[in-house]
């Protein structure tokens, strides 16, 4: 285990310093996610939160210490076989990079100093170990001079002590200046801190937003406190300096695109809210902010996009895939490459520095975090990340309403209360929302401006509720006049429907 340790060590320190974004292990952590159903994956998410992805690398990192302590024992017997299970582990590891998007021969390198490290080290260890036993065999054929010359046993055996000891505390101090000198992040974190992005503006609330209920959900969503899906264990970490959008595919010609040039074309700006597929009714995956970028049907019509071509697939620098429908991205709606979230350059785990948003569409199929490449297609001839997993193809934002106050379980005070919560249909706008109290019939509540019809919408109403307990239900109406749908659907394939409830207890 020692050996084992040492050789992660090592092959996190190099992958540190190269640059390389996933280190073996969590190449490896990143396959298994790629390689989950699409369901189970729904439900370990669900059950896990944001614990998901810890929770993943600390099960590889236990497989691989029972797999370690397997290959000690073995080496006592058999070294060729010790050899060969450090062999497959590594080739695991080297399949899961191969599996990384755009890997070069040099991000193998990991690898393979870690089996090196893991080799050495290994034998070092178990030389000690065999030179303690053949001591104690020999003591023990002649008789009695164990008891007497106990020192020459035991020394074996404390150059293994020593070993692992020197080991562990090598380990720790490669994996610490791994940490410390690895360019990577901390070097993207401080050029992203010194940007000034010309043309971007700090976000305004607008007039008529905010209603008066205690508790209700902040119109606006700090950077800090907007929810974060993303498939990637660590986040890609791209300077601006070097990052490149191609598209390419149905188009007259290719346009490539660096953030200088991104940065010198008229900047669009628009609240809009985001939300995520795998919100269940009620769920706090949803978050509205200022965004600041440039219009996608600018760049496409520069492209020149042919007949026949109805999707466009992006791909992350990460190797994440989303098929986006041409015509959300044209139809004159602010579908944008975002530089600046809530006035400032967007957060790296937001997808710095340039991340797609399309208004009224679902995250999975338009969100895409660290875009490089886009792909003018049609869907026929595509499959993107989460439509392989069985998730529908269009991701249209289904409207949807949520009570914020009361909570779940709240205990209020008998006689007149407030109230609220939000409601959204992206790109169509809310004109209505309505509340039923213990089953009986809607009645209309105050609804805050929107600004567009692309944020959501705060609500909020007085009722009355007598001593007891209650569910309070919400439900919307759009902009066409059509009401949210009661009918109750899963997230799985495409978003969930149903009206939000929320029992509670007045006293
Ligand atoms: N590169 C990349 N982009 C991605 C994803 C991802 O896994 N990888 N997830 C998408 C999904 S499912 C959603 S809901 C949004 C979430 O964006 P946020 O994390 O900024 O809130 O990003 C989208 N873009
Ligand atoms: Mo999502």
């Amino acid at each position: 285990m020692v050996a084992g340790i040492a050789g992660l060590a090592t092959s996190y320190f190099v992958a540190a310093v190269l640059g390389v974004r996933s280190s073996p292990v969590v190449a490896v952590a990143e396959l298994i996610i790629k390689l989950t159903p699409g369901a189970f994956a729904e439900r370990a998410i669900q059950t896990l939160g944001h614990k998901d992805k810890p929770f993943l690398v600390s099960v590889v990192l236990l497989v691989l210490m029972v797999v370690f302590a397997v290959v000690g024992r073995l080496s006592r017997g058999s070294w060729s076989r010790a050899l060969l299970v450090l062999a497959a582990l590594a080739v695991v590891g080297g399949y899961a990079v191969s599996r990384q998007r755009n890997a070069g021969p040099s991000d193998y390198l990991p690898v393979l100093v870690g089996f090196i490290t893991w080799v050495v080290c290994l034998s070092i260890l178990a030389d000690n170990v065999r030179a303690a036993e053949r001591r104690e065999e020999a003591a023990e054929k002649v008789a009695g001079e164990a008891a007497r010359e106990p020192a020459a046993a035991a020394s074996g055996r404390r150059g293994f002590v020593l070993g692992a000891g020197v080991m562990v505390v090598a380990a720790a101090g490669v994996g610490v200046v791994g940490r410390v000198v690895g360019a990577g992040r901390r070097q993207v974190e401080a050029a992203r801190s010194l940007l000034r992005l010309p043309g971007v503006t700090a976000p305004v609330r607008p007039g008529g937003v905010t209603l008066d209920v205690k508790g209700l959900s902040s119109w606006e969503t700090d950077a800090t406190s907007f929810y974060q899906v993303h498939t990637a264990i660590v986040p890609p970490a791209i300077e601006p300096d070097s990052w490149k959008l191609r598209i390419h595919g149905m188009v007259d010609q290719e346009v490539t695109l660096t953030y200088e040039q991104l940065m010198a074309r008229r900047l669009t700006e628009a609240w809009v809210t985001l939300n995520c597929v795998s919100n269940p009714v009620g769920g706090p995956l949803i978050g509205n902010a200022w965004w600041s970028g440039v219009r996608l049907a600018d760049i496409l019509a520069e492209a020149g996009v042919q007949d026949g071509a109805d999707a466009v697939l992006q791909t992350s620098d990460d190797g994440w895939t989303c098929g986006t429908p041409l015509a959300a991205l044209t139809d004159g709606r602010d579908a944008m490459l975002v530089v600046a979230m809530n006035g400032e350059p967007l957060p790296i785990e937001h997808g710095f520095p340039v991340r797609t948003l399309v208004p009224g569409l679902y995250g999975y199929v338009s969100a895409c975090k660290w875009v490089v490449d886009m792909e003018v297609t049609r869907f026929d001839k595509i499959s993107a990340y989460w439509t392989q997993r069985g998730w529908a193809e269009l991701g249209p934002v289904k409207m949807s309403s949520r009570i914020d106050v009361p909570r779940r379980d709240d205990e209020i005070d008998a006689g007149e209360t407030r109230v609220g919560g939000m409601a959204w249909s992206q790109h169509t706008g809310i004109s209505a929302v309505q509340v039923s109290l213990d089953g009986g019939a809607w009645q209309d509540a105050e609804l805050g401006n929107a600004d567009t019809i692309d944020s959501w919408a705060q609500w909020a109403t007085t009722i009355t509720v007598e001593k007891g307990d209650h569910t309070l239900r919400v439900r919307a109406t759009d902009d066409n006049g059509k009401v949210q749908t009661g009918v109750v659907a899963d997230v799985l394939p495409d978003g969930a429907s149903g009206w939000h409830e929320v029992h509670f207890t007045a006293v």
